[in-house]
Order: structure tokens, then sequence, then C-alpha cells
């Protein structure tokens, strides 16, 4: 009778046999901080509403975008803006459902970073797609000293389906980009000067108090309108790198470029990151 003889090879892996439900089972192989992909990357997000404001308001921002080229490596990333709003709008009027409404505003996120690119292309930059963001962002900023993307993330049909609204839009796609690729830093502009206590151009407005420097927990503690997404600030909490990220006026020369030397000239928010 034949021997048999066993000849499995047995690969010893940490995480092989066990469930990956159980946190206390895996910290000792997924607790440590994963390493900077990009750590000289700085990555701005300008606001839909920034691009909305049309040549008055881009030509600007353009020129210092162009000057900041010399320094930092930039991913630079749009928002949606009003023609997302108006979308999801006809979208809602239809009954269509959130995993729906989240490309048609995603793709007006990704017109707005075409026209921004178009503007830099003398530079050498150019609009990158979603998949050369996850797969050739480095070879891509090796060819040039920044690249444009959309900001809002790619979830579908795998938005949360917990709100009518897309929950996940440009702030968080640009945070969760940022972060994953510890990068040096985000900047994300807007049309106001940073965050305050109320909508400063609602009818509150007078009474809101601008807000120099606050935490994520303590925005997502108040029941006041934000400029940033929710969804974000919820992020910001579990983050790995960035320990904070800076709110600013794209609409006063200047700012972007302060911010980036890390000046603080805007609204710190900071995360759930510490130091350590
Ligand atoms: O189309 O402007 O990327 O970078 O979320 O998906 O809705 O797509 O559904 O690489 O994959 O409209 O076509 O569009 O903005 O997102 O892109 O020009 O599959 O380069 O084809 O993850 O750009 O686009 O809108 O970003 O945010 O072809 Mo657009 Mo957006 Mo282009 Mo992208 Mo969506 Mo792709 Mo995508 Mo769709
Ligand atoms: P997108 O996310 O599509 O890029 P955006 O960031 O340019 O858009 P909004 O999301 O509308 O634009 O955020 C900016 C606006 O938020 C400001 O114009 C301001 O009026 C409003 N806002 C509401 N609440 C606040 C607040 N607490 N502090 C500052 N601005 C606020």
């Amino acid at each position: 009778m034949a021997e048999i003889t066993n000849t499995i090879k047995h690969v010893a892996s940490p995480l092989a046999r066990q469930t990956l439900q159980d946190k206390e089972l895996t910290r000792p192989v997924a607790g440590v901080r994963p390493i900077r992909l990009l750590p000289w990357l700085q990555v701005i997000k300008i606001g839909g509403r920034i691009m909305d404001r049309g040549a008055e308001a881009i030509l600007p921002l353009v020129d210092e975008l162009r000057k900041l080229l010399p320094e930092h490596r930039l991913l630079i990333l749009t928002g949606a803006g009003i023609r997302a709003r108006h979308v999801m709008s006809v979208g809602l009027d239809l009954g269509l459902p959130v995993g729906s409404l989240s490309p048609l505003a995603a793709s007006e996120a990704g017109q707005n970073g075409h026209i921004l690119a178009s503007l830099l292309a003398p530079e050498g930059v150019s609009y990158v797609e979603h998949e050369t963001i996850s797969g050739q962002l480095a070879i891509h900023l090796q060819a040039a000293r920044a690249v444009v993307g959309s900001a809002f993330p790619p979830y579908h049909h795998h938005e949360f389906p917990n709100s009518r609204l897309p929950m996940h839009r440009a702030d968080t796609g640009a945070f969760l980009l940022a972060d994953a690729l510890g990068a040096a830093g985000l900047t994300i502009v807007e049309d106001v000067d940073g965050v305050y206590s109320d909508d400063p151009k609602g009818a509150n407005g007078a009474q809101a108090k601008f807000l120099p420097e606050t935490k994520a927990t303590d925005l997502l503690a108040t029941s006041k309108p934000l400029p940033c997404d929710r969804a974000m600030l919820e992020v910001m909490a579990t983050a790995r790198h960035l320990e904070r990220v800076q709110v600013v006026n794209g609409l006063v020369p200047g700012r972007i470029t302060a911010a980036l030397r890390g000046e603080h000239v805007g609204t710190l928010i900071h995360t759930g990151v510490s130091k350590a």
C-alpha cells in the first residue's frame, strides 16, 4: 500500500486563521500606523462655489496656483457646486435613489477639474482620472509639479442609503485621499474666510462668529450649518496621518500660499490624529 505524504505547504501568516472582525486579535498586525506614501504632497480642495463664480474668481486663483508650483507639488481637487445642486434636485424630483445621484453630482466636480486643468495646461498640469489617482499618481507627479482631479469620491451605488442626498461629497473625498496618501497637508478653499459659528451668509449671519481654530468633534456636535461635509468630520476621528486641515478663503489672493507655508490664515480643524 502506497504511503500518503502530506506535502501541503503551510504559509505562516498571522491573519490567516482568525476572523478579521476581532480587533483584539488583529491589532498586533493591523494596529500600526501605515507609512506615508507621498509625504511631500500638498492637497488643495477648491470649492465648487469658487468655480461657480467664473472668471472673476477663477483667474486670480489660477494665477496663485501657478506661482505655487516651484515651491510645492500639488494634487488639486475640485468640488461640484451649483450644477450638482440642480441635477440633484431634478433627480430627487424624479425619485432617483442616492446611489444614482452621487455620480451625477460627482461628474460636476470632474467638470470643474477639467476647467481648472485647462487653464493650468501651459504649466504642464493635466486633469487625471480617478483611476489614475488610485494607481499612477506618483508617476504623473514626476512629470508635472501638479495634477488636477475630482474631489468627489466615486461611491456611485455604494453610497450609504441613510440620506437622500449623497453624504460623501467633495470635502470627504479630498480628506480621504490626502490622509490615505499621507500628504503633507490639506487646504480646503471656500468662498468665506473659514468656519463660523453659523452661516455668515445666512439669516443669522450678523451674529456668526469666526472660529480660528476648532475640532472636528466640536463641529460635529453643532446643529448649525457648516461649510464642509459632516462625513468628512466623522472620517477625521479615525484619520491616520493628517492632524489638521485648514479652511481658507480662495477669493482673497495670497491666502492659499500662506496656508501652504504653514501660516494660520483661516480655520484650523483638528482631527483625531495626535503627533505621537
Ligand atoms: O468623467 O469629469 O472618474 O476622474 O463618480 O465615475 O460619476 O468617471 O461614472 O475615470 O471613473 O464625470 O464616467 O463619472 O468627474 O467620477 O472620469 O472626464 O465612471 O476623466 O471615467 O470614478 O472625470 O468622472 O464623476 O471623476 O467625479 O472620464 Mo468625470 Mo468623476 Mo472623467 Mo472622473 Mo463619476 Mo472616470 Mo469616475 Mo464615471
Ligand atoms: P463643494 O463642496 O461642492 O465644493 P463648496 O465647499 O464650495 O462646495 P459649500 O459646501 O456650500 O460650498 O460651503 C461653502 C458655504 O457654506 C459658504 O458659502 C457659506 O455661506 C456656507 N456656510 C454654511 N455654514 C457655514 C459656517 N458655519 N461657516 C462658514 N460658512 C458656512
